[in-house]
């Protein structure tokens, strides 16, 4: 009786420590991937998750620099560009439509600290992402 409570003791702890190292394991590995994807010399940096017929997405471009995005759905013909450049005139809000699977128009030019708020006019989801369709194969999908 006593041998046998000592072993269930020890086999706790094993399953203790080995449930803690696996653990530490898997997040880290997990951060790591997301960031090296993104890293494109830009440092706007957004993904809108599903946006449905109707709904929108804003992002405020903050510095000087050239954002190229794209929506992963329909992905590779998808694509647009916004330029921020202070040799604009500023306003507080610009828009991108969402028509044809086209984004109209493909490429805004707006002043630093422009919020941009992309409008889905069409009947089915739209997911924008920043980056090119390119850089993002060379990632986490080998399946696309
Ligand atoms: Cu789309």
């Amino acid at each position: 009786m006593l041998i046998s409570n000592h072993q269930n003791t020890l086999l706790a702890i094993v399953v203790s420590l080995f449930l803690i190292f696996t653990g530490c394991g898997d997040s880290s590995t997990d951060t790591d991937t997301e960031n090296d994807d993104n890293n494109q010399n830009q440092s706007a940096n957004f993904e809108s998750g599903l946006i449905g017929p109707g709904e929108t997405f804003s992002y405020t471009f903050e510095e000087e620099e050239t954002v190229d995005y794209y929506c992963t759905i329909h992905t590779p013909d998808m694509t647009g560009q916004i330029t921020v450049t202070s040799s604009v005139e500023a306003v507080d809000r610009d828009t991108v439509e969402m028509e044809n699977d086209q984004f109209v128009p493909e490429n805004l030019e707006v002043a630093p600290n422009t919020e941009v708020v992309w409008v889905n006019n069409q009947d089915h989801d739209h997911d924008i992402k920043t980056g090119t369709p390119s850089s993002d194969n060379d990632g986490d999908d080998p399946n696309y």
